[in-house]
């Protein structure tokens, strides 16, 4: 991708200043994020989102716009909820020449955000920062949301995608993915388990915010507390588990997601409980079951996410951003390694949760 891309983009908000420099910033895999800075030193964050992921940007930017404006009213500090910058023509967004929507951010200043907890207490805020998150939208009215991506933690839906690629085989991939392919057939009856549940009303549905990784949260840079919760282009409707378990997918791994070396990659009962503790926290007005579901989130969103990587290996790379050509191939290889190793600590992790669940 050129660089240059964002260059009739940037022209088209208000700044406060000049734009002096633009890079490329961020490790996320969906959109494409610039730091831009301004010659009177403001810092902003300029995001193309992607087109391909997002058919409904008017609806997505009525949600981030609806989502951050009712934190917003819950916090005193003003960088406890993202903010937009209109366009001169006083819009939330400009379309590209190509149809590519583009939005800028303030920069979250005096903020850190991290690829891997340094300490158990970074992952711990963390915890609070999403558990909190999901409790300030406990009053907010779920059925005025736009379902940005349809199905996007119905792990069932993901499965059939999962199949018709398989059988498709456009890339003759599958040949080299035998043993992941039976890996995840082989559990493909336990992962409908959250959705089924979701479906039959034992579940009650909250507003989530579906991709819960360290990434997507900015802690104090001094006190190293939560400041604000970013990424929301997938708040919807949902489960608390999923929130629970894609933190615990990403932030109590012991490698990076991309970690080539599997014997690297376990999921840290330290973290998990660390984690535990925060969400419950937070979040005080889970239901029993709720609570007792938050190991097969863990379990569910993790064998989801390596699910959706291989789909993507056995469709060529359309959906994650890539960086090297068996990228998303080594990204579903450590989820299920992380699966495996969470099955041998099941009842733990379960009696982690009990025993946090009963002093909460
Ligand atoms: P993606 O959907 O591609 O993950 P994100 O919105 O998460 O996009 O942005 C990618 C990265 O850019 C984040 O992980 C974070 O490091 C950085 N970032 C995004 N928004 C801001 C912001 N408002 N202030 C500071 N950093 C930000
Ligand atoms: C994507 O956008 P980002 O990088 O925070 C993805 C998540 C996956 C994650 C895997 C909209 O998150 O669902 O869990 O990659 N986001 C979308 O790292 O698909
Ligand atoms: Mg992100």
């Amino acid at each position: 991708m050129g660089n240059e891309i964002y260059k009739n983009a940037i022209h088209c908000f208000v700044m406060d200043g000049e734009p002096v420099s633009v890079e490329l910033y961020g490790c996320g895999h969906i959109n494409h994020t610039f730091l831009v800075t301004t010659d009177t030193g403001r810092r902003y964050i300029l995001q193309m989102l992607n087109g391909g992921v997002f058919a409904d940007p008017d609806g997505l930017m009525e949600n981030v716009v609806a989502i951050t404006r009712h934190i917003a009213k819950k916090c005193a500090d003003p960088r406890g909820s993202l903010h937009l910058n209109p366009t001169r023509d006083g819009r939330l967004y400009t379309r590209g020449k190509k149809g590519n929507m583009w939005r800028l951010y303030d920069f979250v200043e005096g903020s850190i955000c991290l690829q891997a907890p340094e300490t158990m207490e970074d992952f711990y805020q963390s915890a609070i920062a999403f558990g909190t998150f999901q409790q300030q939208l406990a009053d907010f009215p779920a059925g005025t949301l736009h379902e940005t991506i349809p199905n996007f933690h119905n792990t069932p839906d993901r499965y059939r995608k999962f199949r018709a690629a398989l059988a498709a085989d456009k890339l003759g991939r599958a040949k080299e993915v035998g043993p992941e392919v039976d890996f995840v057939l082989a559990r493909e009856e336990e992962a409908g388990a959250l959705q089924r549940m979701r479906d039959s009303g034992q579940l009650p549905t909250r507003v989530t915010h579906n991709d819960t990784k360290l990434n997507n949260v900015m802690l104090d840079e001094k006190t190293r507390k939560p400041l604000c919760v970013i990424d929301l282009d997938t708040v919807m409707p949902g489960l608390a588990a999923y929130d629970f378990g894609d933190s615990i997918r990403f932030g109590a791994a012991t490698a990076a997601e991309d970690e080539k070396d599997l014997s690297r990659m376990e999921m840290s009962l330290e973290a998990f409980e660390t984690y535990t503790r925060g969400f419950l926290e937070a979040c005080p007005g889970l239901t029993d079951l709720e609570r007792q579901t938050l190991p097969l989130g863990a379990k569910l969103m993790t064998l989801e996410c390596g699910v959706r990587f291989l789909t993507d290996y056995l469709e060529g790379d359309v959906y994650f951003s890539i960086h090297r050509p068996e990228h998303n191939l080594d990204r579903a290889r450590t989820q299920f390694k992380l699966v495996a190793d969470m099955e041998s600590k099941w009842d733990q992790m379960a009696a982690i949760v009990a025993r946090l669940s009963a002093d909460n």
